[in-house]
């Protein structure tokens, strides 16, 4: 674009034709995709390098839950020729450093304005433009605005009484910093037990001398099975790589993992826990869609599979009462099973003691320690592992305001509503990945469909001349019913509280009970997504 605009100030700003936001995975590849097609592109992130999630969350033992061979971008032989993965599953500094090799083998880094945070996006209707502040106190005019910020990028500071005067030193997963934050024969209290939490003990647990574990919500933690890969290794899964992207573009959850055509029911007792077994070796996430197919929403088949590793905790776990406290009485899958090697062991540790925050909650962070409604734990270090307001969380940080002066957080105000996860209504001009609505699965992929969606949106706006584009209201409120039918269709939304699921808001106090990813099937769902190409957009207004 070449025409000047004025700001929000009044000052002449040469527009751009898309600005993006975030240099995670989705960043990166909405960057390509953008500075390929020939338009001019600026970006901002708010870190100092490239790698969004895999930039923040360097905490002690920070690595993927899925497997090298399809946690990674699928676009380039060349890049799939040139990186050699390390690990089965790769640990933060890998995925980070595999982002930046993206980024300079791709001349990404150029595009973005590192240490920025863009403050807001205001919808300028005059002119079709959004106008952007960042942090840096710059103005920046664009025609098009892509949200690449994450979905588990927000962080929950939880309010704590007294945080403030502990003495000691407190950090949180997904704020840790660069230098080594020195845990040997300290006292450490870690808060949380998703994924981050689950990673972080079994690391930690040889270094300290105690580790006070407070839980609030027990989960479902599948063996991860690490295993460091060798040159045969990456020549198979360079190998399989084909038939790994066609199964991640034909299967529900994006994942590798074909349908076993098994149900639950169908097998004696001895047969199911038979593959149970055989697949809780294997290790990983495929242990919720290798063994039946029906887990995810027969409750009665999921009774089998939530059984069968709460077995596993009672047997590893030797005190009885600590098993109890770690087995989670909601069905598995209703929140996002994190994987790990070692988590249930160290719970066998003298020095680890795990509190219950339902029974006792946390009342206050004193000068020397935690403090619950009946004891006092006294504390080195405090992790704070207590995890996002996922989705929306970082969309709603930035001030973002579409047609009439509208913000997006008004307008999800009773949870957010969306066309596809991917535009809003009364949001002309920008677009999400990875929003609310996207569909649940392997994030890179679904990361990478939204993305060659966008630019295809984009450039069928540019090739008709077209200077707005937005979802209508009749195909927001269609998706949001047909989200909302799916959603309905499962058990989740009747265990969410119990859970205190993310995935329905349940973990941040105040924010609407409204799902969070689509539940259909990305396999559908990026097909839903090729029919909206191939019909010409028809479910947007053009001008
Ligand atoms: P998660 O999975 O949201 O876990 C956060 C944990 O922190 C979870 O156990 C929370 O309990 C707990 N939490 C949050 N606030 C509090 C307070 N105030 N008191 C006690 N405990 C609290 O985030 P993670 O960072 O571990 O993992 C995020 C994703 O990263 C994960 O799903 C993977 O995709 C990778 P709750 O369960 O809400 O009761």
């Amino acid at each position: 674009m070449s025409t000047v605009s004025p700001d929000v100030a009044g000052n002449a700003v040469a527009p751009v034709d898309a600005i993006v936001i975030g240099a995670g995975f989705a960043g990166l590849y909405m960057v390509h995709k953008l500075t390929q097609m020939g338009l001019s592109v600026k970006a901002f992130e708010t870190g100092a390098d490239v790698g969004g999630t895999w930039y923040w969350n360097q905490y002690p033992g920070a690595r993927t839950d899925s497997e090298a061979s399809f946690y990674a971008f699928s676009f380039s032989p060349e890049l799939d020729e040139e990186w050699d993965w390390q690990e089965r599953f790769p640990t933060q500094p890998e995925v980070r450093r595999y982002l930046g090799h993206v980024a300079d083998r791709f001349e990404l880094r150029e595009h973005f304005t590192f240490n920025t945070r863009v403050d807001s996006a205001t919808y300028d209707e005059t002119d079709h433009l959004w106008r952007i502040s960042t942090s840096d106190d710059e103005q920046h005019v664009a025609r098009f605005v892509i949200s690449g910020v994450g979905l588990l990028s927000a962080p929950i500071w939880p309010e704590f009484e007294g945080l403030e005067n502990f003495q000691g030193r407190w950090v949180h997963t997904a704020r840790w910093p660069s230098e080594k934050v020195d845990l040997a024969g300290k006292r450490v209290a870690v808060i949380g037990t998703g994924s981050s939490g689950v990673q972080i003990i079994p690391e930690i647990v040889d270094t300290v001398s105690e580790l006070i574990v407070f839980q609030r919500t027990p989960n479902y933690v599948i063996p991860a099975r690490h295993q460091d890969f060798g040159d045969d290794d990456r020549a198979e899964i360079r190998g399989q790589l084909d038939q790994i992207r066609e199964l991640n573009r034909t299967t529900p959850f994006a994942f590798p993992y074909p349908m076993t055509g098994r149900k639950a029911l169908d097998f004696s007792e001895d047969e199911r826990n038979a593959i149970y077994e055989e697949v809780w070796q294997r290790g990983g996430l495929r242990f919720m869609m290798e063994t039946f197919d029906d887990i995810g929403f027969d409750l009665e088949a999921n009774a089998t599979a939530s059984e069968f590793i709460r077995g596993k905790i009672r047997e590893i776990v030797r005190d009885p009462e600590t098993a109890e406290l770690l087995c989670p009485t909601y069905p598995f899958t209703v929140k996002r099973p994190p994987t790990c090697v070692g988590f249930y062991e160290a719970f066998n540790r003298d020095h680890l003691q795990l509190i219950d925050v339902r029974k006792t909650p946390i009342t206050s962070i004193t000068a020397t320690g935690v403090r619950t409604s009946a004891e006092h734990f006294e504390a080195d270090v405090i992790i704070l592992a207590t995890g996002f307001d996922v989705g929306t969380g970082a969309i709603t940080r930035i001030d973002i305001r579409g047609k009439d002066g509208l913000s997006i957080t008004d307008k999800w105000k009773d949870g957010p509503r969306t066309f596809l996860g991917l535009a809003v209504n009364g949001f002309p001009n920008y677009f999400m990945i990875g929003g609310p609505h996207y569909a649940a699965g392997n994030f890179p992929t679904v990361i990478e469909e939204a993305a060659n969606w966008i630019s295809k949106v984009i450039d069928h706006a540019q090739q008709h001349s077209y200077q707005e584009i937005e979802a209508s209201e009749e195909a927001e409120q269609s998706w949001m019913k047909h989200v909302e039918e799916v959603t309905a269709m499962t058990f989740f939304p009747k265990y969410a509280r119990e859970a205190n699921s993310y995935n329905y808001g349940a973990n941040v106090e105040g924010k609407p009970a409204a799902v969070i990813p689509y539940y259909g099937g990305a396999n559908l769902y990026f097909d839903r997504c090729d029919a909206e190409i191939a019909d010409g957009f028809t479910s947007f207004t053009m001008k």
